[in-house]
């Protein structure tokens, strides 16, 4: 579709960005010249009404407006000690290796973080052979991974409780002498909400740094709401202590769930999130969507709206 923006005829893309599938759980990595957007999958089928999850994909993108299907990069069939549940993944790119982090159910019971790696973004992904985390709970859950300017890199993750690793160099190992490491969930970190731990934190975090703040963005339960809205909390070291900083957006996906994915391209900040909003969306039939969002001068974010889709950039 043609718009005019200031009198220039730009290209536009309508959310939800994919309409072909479900898809859930956007996870952005800019490399190159190039986004890829990496998703789980919702199947049309559901098992016993419930999530029904068996891969990752990947999209990418040079304008945000034309989109290509690299298709199942990565699924529980690669994962021999995994039997369901390809939750929330996020890929990084180390030393010319792709590292995918995915949350998955194990044979043995439990939810545990695989490790997928590639020579390639756009996968085939192989497993590291064995979960990385594993503490025997529910909440090894959601990773996201960012490498700082000192080369250390991080692995947080987790439902209720907001955890951490500090990843070895090969990133597929982690410091087994601090093991892992549990963020203090506080109300100044993470504000008064409903979810488990008496904050708004829920699950979901996307961590990561600009212009020297470190940000966690997160789905939250905010108090009295049963819904996923987004909160951010910021800090001056990758390990906190965090501050909460406020609602970055509202319940108003139309589904339970919501998750984060936050990136600058080509000179635009974007919230990659999901929504039920597809013909025949529900609660188990996501869609990933995007909108475009401005930083405040002390490096604050107001309240995001949902949007209607992205002009070609
Ligand atoms: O998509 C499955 C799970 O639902 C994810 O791991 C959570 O973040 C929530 O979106």
């Amino acid at each position: 579709m043609d718009i005019q923006v200031n009198g220039t005829e730009k290209e536009f893309c309508s959310n939800p960005i994919i309409k072909s599938i479900y898809t859930a759980d956007p996870a952005p990595m800019v490399y190159g010249d190039t986004l890829y957007l990496y998703t789980t999958h919702d199947e049309d089928k559901l098992i016993n009404d419930f999530y029904t999850m068996f891969d990752w994909r990947c999209f990418s993108t040079k304008d945000m407006v034309n989109w290509t299907d690299h298709g199942v990069i990565f699924s529980l069939n690669d994962i021999e000690w995994a039997d369901a549940r390809a939750w929330a993944p996020q890929c990084i790119e180390r030393n010319g290796k792709f590292y995918l982090y995915c949350p998955v159910h194990k044979k043995d019971g439990g939810m545990a973080i695989a490790v997928g790696i590639s020579d390639s973004p756009t996968g085939p992904f192989k497993d590291l052979g064995y979960p990385l985390v594993d503490e025997g709970d529910w909440n090894d859950i959601d990773p996201t991974v960012f490498i700082d300017d000192d080369g250390q890199a991080y692995l947080y993750f987790g439902n209720p409780e907001l955890r951490y690793v500090l990843l070895n160099e090969d990133m597929i190992s982690y410091n087994t002498e601090i093991g892992v490491g549990r963020i203090p969930m506080t109300e100044e970190a993470f504000a008064k909400g409903s979810h488990n731990t008496g904050t708004s934190y829920g699950e979901g975090p996307w961590f990561y740094k600009r212009n020297g703040l470190y940000y966690m963005v997160y789905a939250a339960f905010r108090e009295g709401s049963k819904d996923e809205s987004f909160g951010y909390s910021i800090s001056e070291s990758p390990l906190g202590p965090w501050k909460y900083g406020g609602v970055l957006m509202t319940e108003e996906g139309g589904v339970f769930t919501n998750h984060p994915g936050i990136c600058d391209f080509k000179g635009h900040s974007l919230l990659f999130y999901h929504t039920g909003e597809l013909p025949g969306g529900s609660l188990f039939h996501r869609s990933v969507c995007v909108t475009e969002f401005k930083y405040n001068a002390d490096g604050s974010i107001d309240t995001i709206p949902k949007s209607k889709g992205m002009y070609e950039i």
